[in-house]
């Protein structure tokens, strides 16, 4: 079977609420869709995505011409893996050139597994099963928190994490025991500095937190500085998370040598789709890290049933504005949908609404 065409749309996907984090916001989400075609009329689909919507033309233009590369050739997603790394092995498979990477081989390995009519999951050899969820939301004060709190608690999630990075330790605090006030004991609570903090100050603030039965402290520091990733992790009872910034697996080998982090979350796409997760699941497995997911939850339920030290999966629906299944949590748990491939199914007039 061989890939006859791989179309790209650039849209800005519309979100419940945007996120803000203590570097930067997001109100909508630029992605990427990425249609795939074969010979034998079977179509897959998956998207990549990129959190400012500047440098959503560049990633558009990045897919269509990695996909053009590829355009003709057998669809044998580890196959076309190892062609695209070594027809970027020049120029680095970093960036936007790694994301458009990992967007496409989620799009094809979505067409591999449809083409044989089974999830993604199953033709990977792995049973479909119910991963722990969590909502993922912005950064929200000791006030504000309380609403989503409580929003998280009846729509039955497992987990909330939220955006720490307050000015000052004490809005932090203040944040977090306002959130575990509303979940109780039974609900999880993480919190994301997504790379705020110098060493100094993460020391202090992690320490600070240490004692607020979180269940982990996530990028308080730069997520290359591999080093001051470590001191935090030795220096606190709180497992530190870090892994949506590994571009491919290479990254999470040095970051797993450096002792890093506690626990590890790859993105689908930053670790080079499905073939790079399976790598770094590998990796999680020898090491023995728990292993959860970052966004592209579609793709991510199905990868973590593949993972054998599978831990917890991400809800922050980038995608669901634009996706005609609806995201089910039952019991604090998501399982893959049971259709084939990843299950997206594009609801074309919403996609026409947000396409630039
Ligand atoms: C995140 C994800 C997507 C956009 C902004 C921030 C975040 C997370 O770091 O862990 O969900
Ligand atoms: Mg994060």
């Amino acid at each position: 079977m061989k890939i006859t065409s791989i179309r790209t749309t650039p849209v800005l996907a519309p979100m419940p609420r945007p996120v803000r984090t203590a570097s930067g916001t997001i109100d909508r989400f630029p992605l990427v869709l990425i249609d795939v075609t074969t010979d034998d009329g079977v179509e897959g689909r998956a998207y990549a995505q990129v959190y400012l919507p500047e440098l959503l033309p560049a990633l558009d233009r990045t897919v269509a011409g990695l996909a053009g590369m590829i355009t003709g050739m057998p669809l044998a997603p580890r196959d076309l893996h190892t062609f695209l790394l070594r027809r970027c092995r020049l120029f680095g498979a970093k960036g936007l050139t790694g994301v458009a990477l990992g967007g496409l081989d989620m799009a094809l390995w979505d067409t591999w597994a449809r083409a044989r009519k089974e999830p993604l999951a199953r033709a990977l050899g792995a049973e479909l099963r119910p991963f722990k969820a969590y909502n993922s939301v912005g950064l929200y004060d000791a006030k504000s928190v309380i609403e989503i709190a409580e929003e998280t608690r009846s729509a039955g999630f497992a987990g909330l994490k939220i955006k720490a990075g307050f000015p000052t330790l004490a809005e932090d605090i203040a944040a977090v025991r306002a959130a575990r006030k509303v979940l109780g004991d039974g609900i999880a609570l993480m919190i994301d500095y997504n790379q705020s903090l110098d060493v100094a100050e993460a020391l202090i603030r992690c320490k600070a937190l240490d004692g607020e039965g979180l269940a982990w402290i996530e990028e308080p520091v730069l997520a290359d500085d591999l080093e001051g990733c470590a001191r935090i992790a030795d220096a606190i009872t709180t497992p530190l998370q870090i892994g949506e910034n590994f571009h491919g697996p290479s990254e999470m080998r040095a970051a797993i040598a450096a002792r890093a982090m506690d626990l590890v979350m790859p993105d689908a796409q930053f670790i080079h789709g499905v073939t790079g997760w399976l790598e770094a699941a590998a990796l999680a497995r020898t090491a023995g890290l728990p292993m959860s997911s970052h966004t592209f939850l579609e793709a991510s339920v199905h990868l973590l049933c593949a993972t054998p030290t599978a831990h917890w999966l991400e809800v922050m629906d980038a995608a669901g504005g634009l996706r005609q299944a609806p995201l089910t949590v039952r019991n604090g748990t998501v399982t893959p949908w049971d259709t084939p491939g990843i299950g997206i199914e594009w609801d074309t007039a919403a996609v026409q609404r947000c396409r630039i």
